[in-house]
């Protein structure tokens, strides 16, 4: 009775807007559901320097490096303010990497494609983060206030990513026929796996009722899909460049894009360890996190001597 009682309070605060603070009672459910959609984002944060990181020592010249690093470093503090947040639900990020490294927990499907040239590095900040964005402005309005408040830094970063990117492209569509289709070839390839990370279609998303009923989720993963498409699908033609579905047109009626049928066999095999990249980025993640621990180590020791330091002060 006692439970119920607390059920409806919480679900009333979330009705009326209240944001749910990590000492608030909630349900277990709840705190679940949270526990794994963040920790998967944080995953993904951190997995997703991995693609762009191949690309630092190769971009064109010292301005796009200059970018690039500071891209992937922003990307390291996605991770960072991301295990923070779901720590303040009770759990221990040394406890998510082991899911992580272990090859328990899931990450965004888009990081297990290849960065073959420099046009996807281009493509990544225009469609990834362009589709992250798209996703994660409507979290920042959820009802669990450390995540909803992460999210209002993220986009802030993510929106710089996504012009970045799409400059990228502008640039080299402005350039040779062959810089013009090094940029479609990266669109061809990132356009249906950028369509894919905004998750499975409705009829086939377990988790959106639970998680739209509490607010974690502001909007399906098809409505924020229709978007996304309705938002880039202008951008691609402004620069000359065509998104690969023979079967995209505008509906006059409805004012929204249509698209042809979305591949899922592919989305799921990727979800499931089987994409072209799953293999190496667990292999590459492993190894960061052993040849970074001497750095956490140190870390560690430097802050000891400090608290000691001041206590003989
Ligand atoms: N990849 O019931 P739903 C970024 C799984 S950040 C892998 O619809 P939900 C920044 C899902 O976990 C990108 N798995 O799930 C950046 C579930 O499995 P489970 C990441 C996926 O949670 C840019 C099952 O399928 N963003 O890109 C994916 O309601 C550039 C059924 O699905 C976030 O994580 C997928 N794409 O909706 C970094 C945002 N989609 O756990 C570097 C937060 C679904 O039951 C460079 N997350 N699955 O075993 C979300 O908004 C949601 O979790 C969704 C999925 C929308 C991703």
């Amino acid at each position: 009775m006692e439970d119920q009682k607390q059920l409806d309070a919480f679900e009333a605060k979330i009705a009326s807007g209240v944001k749910i603070e990590p000492k608030d009672w909630m349900p277990e459910a709840y705190r679940k559901q949270l526990v794994r959609m963040m920790s998967q984002h944080a995953h993904s944060e951190i997995v997703g320097m991995l693609p762009e990181g191949n690309w630092i020592t190769r971009a064109p010249n010292l301005r796009r490096k200059a970018i690039l690093l500071a891209k992937v470093q922003d990307e390291a503090g996605h991770g960072l303010y991301l295990y923070s947040a779901t720590e303040t639900l009770g759990v221990d990020r040394t406890e998510l990497l082991e899911q992580l490294h272990s090859g328990k927990a899931k990450y965004s499907s888009i990081f297990n494609y290849p960065t073959l040239t420099w046009a996807d590095i281009g493509a990544i900040g225009w469609l990834v983060d362009g589709a992250a964005i798209m996703n994660q402005t409507a979290l920042a309005r959820g009802s669990y206030g450390p995540y909803s408040r992460a999210m209002v830094r993220i986009c802030k970063e993510e929106s710089f990513h996504n012009r970045q990117g799409y400059e990228i492209m502008m640039h080299l569509t402005q350039g040779t026929e062959e810089q013009k289709a090094m940029a479609q070839d990266a669109l061809n390839r990132w356009w249906w796996p950028s369509i894919m990370m905004l998750g499975p279609s409705d009829d086939q998303s377990p988790n959106s009722d639970q998680l739209m009923r509490w607010k974690v989720k502001m909007e399906s993963n098809d409505a924020i899909r229709q978007r996304f498409i309705d938002r880039t699908v202008p951008q691609a033609e402004f620069i000359g460049l065509k998104v690969p579905d023979s079967q995209m047109k505008m509906n006059e009626t409805t004012g929204h894009y249509e698209h042809g049928p979305i591949n899922w066999d592919e989305f799921f095999d990727v979800i499931k360890g089987n994409g072209p990249c799953n293999a190496k980025r667990l292999k590459d993640r492993k190894e960061a996190d052993i040849n970074g621990r001497w750095v956490r180590e140190a870390a560690m020791a430097f802050a000891a001597k400090r608290v000691k330091e001041k206590e003989v002060a």
